[in-house]
């Protein structure tokens, strides 16, 4: 194999943490310097990863085999692709060989091989053959449609349908009311937003919010906050000043929506929430905050939206994903980190705080299990002062 044993125990060669070069905007085209004396962390959460990516021709491979080992519930395949994608978004520079990667943590031998087969070929045969994948092609398309999970998409798939026409032919399927909106608003829903978009419904939020409660405080979070251009959905946190004033807010929020007409569909989750509850590690599981998941119609006359549909159908709207949570204000810290992403970033600040700091991270709260107890917090900065980690600005959090 091209990596021997003498070349990973030799010197390690380390990668420049991006915002360490001032220039790196216009640095594009450099290969990697090994000049700073700062070994890259193997967690996100000591990284600074900005949304330019140098390397986005191996994360975007990998982005594929990540997805295939999701389908397949090979959970280890699956986070080792997601650690070694999320170094490589870090790097200030393009990985030009093999020898860039060394002292590099998190790339195995599964990921330098893709990676080898990329320099050598300008892509991966592995990625080629899962892409050109029966299975794959048809989990893919179904958990593309709003409210389809891997499960559902598998039960179709072993049905043997293969394209949308067969699953909403088949009358033994009946669509729980998510997956109709799914459908219903598929092609506008995959388009997902822009900035501009974004900030049009920033707007139209706050100022809903702010009729029911005039000092409520909302929060624009998740991959907006991080200074993406685009997303799939815009992420809001909405809490009050007053403990507890929060409760019901939501309701109101969702009705007003409907008055005004925009309102396309709301799935409202009372909260589940329990102060006593110790924190949970894991990430993948859901916060207890009251919640909506919801679609609206933004408006053209708002803002310049594409309303092009493929049937020509004349419209001015454009249905759109919106997350809304909210939490009471002694827990907005906490649910303003978890929601604010990435989801790697966050992972690795949970894995983090368990392994390197024996506390107990998640969306409510850190507790301190030699201290046996929970460390509040009023700001980001606090948290991360709590687990003796530099603070990472949100827009540096796009691991
Ligand atoms: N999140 C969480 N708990 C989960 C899932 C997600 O706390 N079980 C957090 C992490 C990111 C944030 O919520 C927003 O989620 P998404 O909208 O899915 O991610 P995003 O980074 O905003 O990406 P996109 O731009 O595609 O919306
Ligand atoms: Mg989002």
């Amino acid at each position: 194999t091209w990596f021997t044993d003498s070349m990973a125990a030799g010197r390690p060669v380390v990668v420049e943490p991006r915002h360490r070069i001032p220039e790196y905007n216009q640095q594009k085209e450099v290969c990697v310097e090994p000049s700073s004396p700062q070994r890259l962390s193997q967690y996100a959460c000591q990284r600074r990863t900005t949304t330019i990516n140098h390397n986005k021709i191996f994360t975007d491979a990998f982005e594929v085999l990540i997805e295939h080992a999701e389908f397949n519930e090979n959970e280890g395949r699956c986070l080792a692709f997601m650690r070694a994608t999320s170094v490589l978004k870090s790097l200030s520079g393009a990985v030009r060989c093999l020898w860039d990667l060394e002292g590099l943590p998190c790339l195995g031998d599964q990921t330098k091989a893709v990676m080898e087969d990329i320099l050598e070929c300008g892509k991966s045969s592995k990625v080629q053959e899962i892409l050109s994948d029966d299975k794959y092609q048809a989990l893919k398309l179904f958990t593309s449609v709003f409210g389809v999970g891997r499960k559902t998409a598998e039960k179709w798939y072993r049905k043997g349908y293969r394209t949308f026409e067969e699953v909403l032919a088949d009358s033994s399927i009946s669509l729980n009311k998510m997956q109709k909106a799914g459908f219903l608003y598929y092609n506008d829903i995959l388009k997902g937003l822009n900035r501009a978009e974004a900030d049009v419904l920033s707007q139209i939020i706050e100022k809903t919010v702010h009729t029911i409660v005039p000092d409520a405080i909302v929060t624009l979070t998740g991959g907006f906050r991080r200074g993406k251009e685009y997303g799939h959905d815009v992420d809001f946190i909405l809490t009050t000043p007053e403990q507890g004033k929060q409760e019901g807010l939501l309701g109101c929020v969702i009705n007003k929506l409907r008055y005004q007409g925009i309102l396309l569909y709301h799935d409202h989750q009372q909260s589940t929430f329990d102060f006593k509850k110790l924190p949970s590690w894991k990430f993948e599981a859901m916060d207890h905050y009251e919640k909506c998941f919801l679609v609206l119609k933004l408006k053209s006359d708002l803002v310049e939206v594409d309303t092009r549909r493929d049937d020509a159908a004349e419209r001015d709207w454009r249905a759109v994903r919106v997350d809304l949570v909210a939490p009471p204000i002694s827990h907005f810290a906490f649910a303003l980190l978890g929601w604010t992403g990435s989801r790697q970033f966050e992972r690795d600040l949970r894995r983090f705080a368990r392994h390197e700091r024996k506390m107990l991270l998640d969306n409510h709260a850190l507790y301190d299990k030699t201290k046996k107890v929970c460390l509040s917090a009023k700001t980001e900065e606090e948290i991360f002062a709590h687990l003796g980690l530099e603070y990472i600005a949100p827009w540096e959090r796009n691991a």
